[in-house]
């Protein structure tokens, strides 16, 4: 295969370069070069620049939250919280409704809930779905009441003959879980009702989530028969300062073997894991710990951090998450939400706001403290031609392009591997949050060891990139600490955009460990997985040069010692998500 990449070599630091405002490149080399910024030709403009190729969207308005994803006869369904009638998110929200074969590609069908009855005239918010015996799937979801009260109902398929659980009835019996004066359940602080899990004594459990003062509360409820609920006097978990609690997920996940298990698993081989979105800072944070079944209380393992500086999902833009456990694969799939940070002016120009990740697998990590998650493998039916890196060791302060892929809309898994740890630079005790480090250290900061990484969604002459990369640092007990970072500060030329850089340390040993990065670029989306899944940033971007055939993918090092690089890059094909029956038709 002839070279795909060729290096441009560049002097000290990216920003000295940029000061002068060119890098010559080597001829074109795109269809639709930029080089000059001359007006495009037609052909080359997109008519929606940020939509996405295969990241999860219904064709307009607003979605949040991923609601009760399950899998019944084989069909795949994803249910979200969607504002038919705009951009912006409004209280009266439905759950809309779509499924899959393969959790790429999408068939939308009518909403399965709506606003309709007085506990739930005024929104139908978000759920879990619970597969009873029999495969019979219900949904419990948070009602907003005529009174505007959090109350939880529940909802079983029409017809369990229809593979697509097209429609959904709302039992005569709801709300069957009210707050009240005695149960002390504040009645704005009150929802998200979790996957129902059946204890060995026969009885199912469900927690949902609230607040009392600023203490975030899972609020445990249980039933003998699905329909007849009583709160439990104690609560299942809490922790101080922590706000209100939304969308708790409380599942096991096996420490003996890399398969998920059912919400109901419960055994010697098994650790618990309990997810929280923290509505006050819309990050959320997870602990892993032990179920105390006797006591049904849920204990995170000893030094678990509970606040959003502890462990999470995604250090970048990634909220409301939900996982559920595919029977079919044995696996546990896990949904995010990632907002826009575009202005809201924006998001009514583009006539929609909000994305789904792309499902996770997700594993307990071999260290027993930490969860990894990858893209679900389904997603690399997606991939077309392979773009093989060559393996070359990138000098400090040189970037290579990866040529002949569509750099708007790709996957790229790339290793680096360090042999010379001699210019590390050392770490300054007071550098604890990773997040501040990154933004102060960005990608245009020359060090010792990195940065080096990827610079997507780049536009010809780097006036816009995004950059994911690596940095190492030596601590003062001689252990190396890795940070990933996702800079999003030079993403885009327009400053009407949340442009925050995110990072994350990363449990990777660069002595004895290869360390990797994946990131997945669609468009407005990058999506990337550090350290094999131990730490994942997902972004969101506008670049205004960088659309479609103008934009450029990079590895880079912007550090003193050089690294050795390996790893492939795809052009991606778009997913068949919702697209209007004529096209499906095609
Ligand atoms: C239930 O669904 C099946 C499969 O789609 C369909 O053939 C049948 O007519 C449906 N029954 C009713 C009562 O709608
Ligand atoms: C909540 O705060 C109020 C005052 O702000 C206090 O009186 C009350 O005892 C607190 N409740 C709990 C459970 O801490
Ligand atoms: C909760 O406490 C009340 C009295 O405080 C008691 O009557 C009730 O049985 C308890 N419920 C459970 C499920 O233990
Ligand atoms: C959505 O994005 C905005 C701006 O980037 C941010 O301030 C906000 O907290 C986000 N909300 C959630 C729930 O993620
Ligand atoms: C939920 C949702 O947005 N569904 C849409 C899927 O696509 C069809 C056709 O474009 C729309 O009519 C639906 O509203």
């Amino acid at each position: 295969m002839a070279l795909m990449i060729f290096s441009l070599r560049i002097f000290f630091f990216l920003s000295v370069l940029l000061s002068f405002g060119v890098i010559e490149l080597e001829g074109s080399h795109h269809a639709c070069s930029n080089l000059l910024n001359l007006e495009l030709p037609s052909t080359c403009q997109a008519k929606e620049p940020y939509r996405t190729g295969y990241h999860f969207q219904p064709p307009k308005n607003w979605i949040n939250d991923p609601n009760g994803p399950l899998i019944y006869k084989n069909v795949y369904h994803h249910f979200y919280q969607y504002n038919p009638h705009g951009v912006a998110w409004s209280p009266n929200i439905v759950w809309a409704h779509s499924t899959s074969n393969d959790l790429v590609n999408w068939i939308p069908h009518d909403d399965a809930l709506n606003p309709s009855e007085p506990f739930d005239i005024n929104g139908c918010w978000s759920g879990s779905a619970t597969i009873l015996p029999g495969e019979k799937p219900a949904i419990f979801y948070t009602g907003i009441n005529s009174e505007n009260e959090q109350v939880q109902n529940l909802a079983f398929p029409k017809n369990l003959s229809d593979p697509f659980l097209r429609e959904w009835v709302k039992i005569p019996q709801n709300p069957l879980m009210i707050p009240t004066e005695a149960n002390q359940i504040n009645a704005d602080s009150f929802r998200d009702p979790s996957t129902a899990w059946l204890g060995s004594d026969n009885r199912w459990r469900l927690v949902i989530g609230s607040k009392q003062n600023q203490t975030g509360l899972a609020i445990l409820y249980m039933s003998e028969d699905f329909l007849h609920w009583t709160r439990v006097n104690h609560t299942f978990h809490s922790a101080k300062e922590n706000g209100m609690w939304e969308c708790p997920d409380f599942f096991p996940v096996s420490n003996s073997s890399p398969i998920g298990l059912d919400t109901s698993t419960n055994g010697p081989d098994v650790k618990h894991v309990l997810k929280v979105s923290l509505f006050d800072t819309a990050k959320e944070y997870y602990t892993i710990g032990t179920y105390n079944l006797d006591k049904d209380l849920y204990n995170p393992d000893k030094g678990s951090e509970e606040s959003d500086l502890g462990l999470r999902y995604d250090y970048g833009k990634f909220y409301a998450s939900k996982s559920f456990f595919d029977s079919a694969k044995n696996r546990r799939i896990l949904w995010g939400w990632s907002n826009e940070s575009s202005s809201a002016n924006d998001d009514i120009k583009k006539g929609w706001s909000g994305l789904q990740t792309i499902p996770r697998t997700i594993l307990l990590d071999e260290s027993g403290k930490q969860l990894v998650q990858w893209p679900i493998e389904e997603l690399e039916k997606l991939r077309t031609k392979q773009v093989r890196l060559p393996r070359i060791v990138i000098e400090g302060g040189s970037l290579h392009e990866v040529l002949g892929v569509t750099a708007a809309q790709a996957d790229i898994e790339v290793t680096f591997e360090i042999s010379d740890f001699e210019k590390t630079e050392v770490l300054d005790p007071s550098w604890t949050d990773p997040q501040i480090l990154c933004s102060k250290k960005d990608a245009s900061v020359y060090g010792g060891l990195g940065p080096f990484g990827l610079l997507v969604l780049a536009s010809e002459s780097l006036q816009e990139y995004t950059a994911v990369f690596y940095r190492i640092f030596k601590s003062h007990n001689n252990k190396y600490v890795v940070l990933m970072c996702s800079d999003q500060s030079r993403s885009s030329l327009n400053e009407n955009n949340d442009k925050t850089t995110y990072g994350a340390f990363v449990d990777v040993d660069p002595v004895h460990e290869k360390l990797s990065l994946r990131s997945l670029i669609d468009h407005s989306i990058v999506e990337s997985f550090g350290g094999e899944g131990k730490a994942c940033i997902t972004a969101r971007v506008y670049p205004t040069l960088a659309v479609d055939g103008y934009t450029s993918l990079y590895t880079f090092n912007y550090g003193k010692e050089g690294v050795k690089i390996t790893g492939s890059a795809w052009s991606m094909r778009t997913a068949k998500i919702n697209r209007s029956r004529k096209e499906e038709n095609e």
